[in-house]
């Protein structure tokens, strides 16, 4: 299936007619063709956008609303389709689409469209100068969205959302590597009576489409979530055009295990923090830090759970893992295991490819755990980004702090404790964005979500998201004694 920019309400094909290979990863073929969008794509879309931008951003809140939440009603209508097609562009299992990213898509539009109704600003009264002080939440204007490839709408939608509900407009770009479900979104958009121009949908790659998106005189913020050295890039090019930038960064998130914690509930959702989507989730905990105490038993235990995790084309309802999202991907991901090796890591489970009968050329690779002893090898300290984990064992609080924060990166962090001085102690001096205490991805829309160090700069979520799709303005008033 052949797919289209989406500017203006209307699905249209890339002016020079450049086009780039779509795959779908669980065969490793190609299946349809995207466009690859330059930089005069990029314009069209931006003055679709900024025409709109003067109604769009006067409509009410009350409309705004009631149209984002006809969005997301319309996705919820188009679950299985949504959720296949997301299957087959990026390999993820069809029933992990079908119970978390498409229902999340749905619940981005569905939250942000009643959070724009309840987001407010302060007021200070200048007592003793008869003054006023409010402070105007206004839309920034044209602004670009640039998501992933390992949640592709979830990431698309958590963007675009809040941008659209705050009043903006947006040129937005799906990874090119799963462009296929922000496409078939245009037309939802469209039957949900979404205004021409609100949203414009350019697809290409990142060093073309996207750099003209981030270059762009008159696109004033940019939202980002993919690698850090992308980020690292985009930042140099926005920050001396003063853009205001929110950039979702790589992790490499420790998960520490205590030996007081609930066992079986840590263990089971360990196995689900570490190989989730293949492990392509910022989130993932890929370092697993554990009690010396209870070291050798969690080992046996984890090895056992995660053998029993069944590898399998995407469609198939007992599939834990599907593909990986590409063939490039795969290649990186068994470049590590060789850095392992190499380095004196052990791997005691998983580390071969994957072949499937009928499926021969997809991306397949066991879930795969590596025993470590120095957090300084590169598979503790570089982003994998796939179904791999390392485990280490700590004897002290003091020592699994250190090697927990010994990373250039800060997205998220685990802790399984029962020990409520420990859980405030970890909570206080972890060095990252997201504490989870007892519990792995337990999303609450409302909160600040984003990373410190080289895991990004900035929040998404709940209001900080609105808060940053608009610019504030100080407007002081004198009134007479
Ligand atoms: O991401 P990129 P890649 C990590 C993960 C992965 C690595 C590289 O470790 O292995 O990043 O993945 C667009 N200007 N994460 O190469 O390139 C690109 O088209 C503007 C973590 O696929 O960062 C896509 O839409 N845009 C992560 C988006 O940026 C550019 C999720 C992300 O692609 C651009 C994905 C440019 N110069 C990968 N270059 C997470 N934090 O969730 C690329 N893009």
């Amino acid at each position: 299936m052949n797919i289209k920019n989406y500017i203006n309400a209307e699905f249209v094909n890339p002016i020079d007619e450049k086009y780039l290979d779509n795959y779908n990863p669980s065969i490793g073929k190609v299946y349809g063709q995207i466009p690859n969008s330059s930089k005069e794509d990029v314009e069209t879309a931006y003055r679709a956008a900024a025409k709109a931008f003067p109604k769009w951003s006067a409509t009410s809140l009350e409309e705004r609303s009631k149209i984002l939440s006809k969005i997301a009603y319309l996705i919820l209508g188009k679950l299985d389709v949504l959720a296949e097609a997301e299957s087959k562009d990026n390999g993820k299992p069809i029933s992990l689409a079908k119970s978390v990213d498409i229902p999340r898509a749905a619940s981005n539009f569905q939250f942000f469209a009643n959070a724009i109704t309840q987001f407010s600003s302060e007021a200070h009264e200048s007592v003793g100068f008869n003054a006023v002080n409010f402070t105007l939440r206004q839309p920034i204007g044209v602004v670009g969205c640039i998501s992933p490839w390992n949640l592709p709408l979830y990431l698309f939608t958590w963007k675009i959302a809040p941008a659209m509900a705050a009043g903006n407009c947006v040129v937005a770009k799906p990874s090119e590597i799963t462009p296929m479900t922000a496409f078939l979104l245009g037309e939802i958009c469209n039957e949900a009576g979404l205004p021409k121009g609100v949203l414009n949908i350019v697809h290409g790659l990142g060093t073309t489409t996207g750099q003209a998106i981030v270059a762009h005189p008159n696109i004033k913020a940019i939202s980002f979530t993919g690698g850090t050295k992308t980020g690292a890039h985009i930042a140099s090019i926005a920050a001396p055009m003063f853009k205001k930038l929110s950039l979702e960064l790589g992790g490499k998130n420790p998960n520490i295990i205590f030996a007081d914690c609930d066992y079986e509930k840590m263990l089971a959702t360990t196995v689900r923090s570490s190989f989730s989507n293949q492990g392509q989730i910022c989130l993932c905990g890929s370092r697993i830090l554990i009690e010396e105490k209870i070291y050798d038993q969690f080992k046996k235990d984890f090895i056992k759970k995660v053998k029993q995790l069944n590898v399998d084309h995407p469609s198939k309802s007992n599939s834990d893992i599907g593909a990986l999202v590409s063939k490039e991907h795969l290649e990186k991901i068994e470049s590590y295991i060789e850095i392992a090796e190499n380095e004196g890591g052990k791997i005691v489970c998983g580390g071969l490819e994957v072949t499937i009968p009928g499926f021969e050329n997809g991306y397949y690779f066991q879930p795969t755990i590596i025993e470590v002893t120095d957090n300084s090898c590169r598979v503790n300290q570089e982003e994998i980004f796939g179904p791999v984990v390392t485990i280490m064992s700590f004897k002290t609080d003091e020592e699994a702090l250190i090697l927990a924060n010994d990373t250039k990166y800060g997205l998220s962090s685990t802790i399984w404790t029962n020990n409520l001085n420990r859980t405030m102690q970890f909570s206080k001096q972890l060095q990252t964005g997201i504490v989870w205490v007892n519990t792995w991805m337990l999303r609450d829309l409302r909160t600040p979500f984003g990373g410190i160090k080289d895991s990004g700069v900035g929040r998404e979520g709940g209001f900080e998201a609105l808060r940053f799709f608009t610019e504030p303005k100080n407007v002081c008033i004198k009134f007479p004694s």
